[in-house]
């Protein structure tokens, strides 16, 4: 399997996060990305491809441009108004106020571009994130000329990231920019499997009047669990989209066998859409030790099993790393779920 590399990833460090009033070590941190290049060099897993870099216009596909302006230029606005270390948003523009017109404060630009106070904008941020782009589109490009799959190792992830917001670690939708880039080179319908942990909301929000780009999640039920605010299961598409969104909420604690179930619906319903291309929000978040989840997919038995079944669906596959943090065993997990697809 083709394997592309963020050697830039590093650029993006955040200092901490809050939780519960205190300040913690960011649970998105460079050495999950480490960890994951360890696994796949220890067991000769995959060729890598070296980054290519692709322009704006790809990516405003999916992401509006004054989004991206913004975003390019917000730490160094950020320090030039004396702010230190990492930017967070602190107002938001809530139901019945608008989000329309974009103000000229920044405190104001970063909320108008945000959803939650806990993704820490860094100097890195950007370019960190830009070059996660550009791995996607790599892969997304090596998919679109006859790979049978690749595997784009970055971080920060993506999938929380809308059209033009981000939050939950997320700035860029790597995700939704390969799929829009696999459809605009040559596949009629592109599916997207998220089975990250937490809801895709971004991805679900870029697609969700679209009847090209089917999308099915995975993840806990957003009543409890992040992004709380999308993912329940009547989330269906709307207009010429509707039917082409699946979501399979599941409780707190689920057991493999009923994640495994929803696996088989996601799968079912992703064969009928017969896509040209797959696209796979690889996030291994499911793990039983992870620290901010609460589903128990173990790995051996499980990640393995997730490789065979995405496999056995014959599509052109593009895994694209989301979440994952517990780090000691992020590289087994991924690695696990990778070598089971490449068994088929
Ligand atoms: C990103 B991805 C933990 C707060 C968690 C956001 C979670 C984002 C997960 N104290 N807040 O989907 O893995
Ligand atoms: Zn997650």
């Amino acid at each position: 399997m083709k394997v592309i590399h963020n050697d830039l990833h590093h650029l993006h460090a955040a200092e901490f996060e809050f939780f519960r009033g205190d300040k913690v070590e960011a649970f998105e941190k460079s050495a999950r990305a480490d960890f994951v290049l360890r696994a796949l060099q220890d067991v000769k897993f995959g060729e890598y491809v070296e980054r290519e870099s692709f322009p704006d216009d790809v990516i405003t596909r999916v992401h509006s441009a004054r989004y991206l302006n913004f975003i390019r230029g917000a730490h160094a606005e950020y320090l030039s108004l004396g702010g230190k270390g990492d930017a967070f948003p602190s107002v938001w523009s809530i139901r019945g106020m608008r989000s329309d017109v974009e103000p000229k404060n920044f405190a104001a630009r970063m909320g108008l571009y945000s959803f939650d106070s806990g993704t820490p904008l860094t100097p890195g941020a950007y370019a960190g994130s830009r070059a996660g782009a550009d791995c996607a589109l790599t892969g997304a490009k090596l998919v679109a000329q006859g790979e049978r799959s690749a595997f784009v190792l970055t971080r920060p992830p993506g999938h929380h990231a809308g059209s033009d917001f981000f939050g939950g670690y997320c700035f860029l939708n790597n995700a939704a920019i390969a799929a829009q880039y696999l459809r605009d080179y040559g596949a009629s319908r592109v599916a997207i499997l998220d089975v990250d942990y937490h809801h895709g909301n971004g991805t679900q929000e870029i697609f969700y009047a679209r009847d090209d780009v089917f999308f099915a999640s995975i993840h806990a039920d957003p009543s409890t669990d992040y992004p709380f605010f999308l993912g329940y299961a009547d989330e269906e598409g709307e207009g010429a989209g509707r039917g082409f969104n699946l979501n399979l909420p599941l409780a707190q604690g689920a057991s493999p066998e009923s994640w495994f179930a929803a696996l088989e619906v996601a799968i079912a319903k992703t064969r009928v859409f017969k896509p040209d291309a797959l696209v796979v929000s690889l996030g291994v978040d499911t793990y039983e030790g992870d620290p901010i989840s609460h589903f128990k997919l173990r790995t051996r038995e499980d990640y393995p099993r997730l490789g065979e079944m995405i496999a056995a669906m014959k599509v052109p596959t593009l895994f694209i790393l989301e979440g994952g943090y517990a780090v000691k065993e992020i590289g087994d997990n991924v690695v696990s779920t990778l070598t089971g697809f490449e068994s088929k």
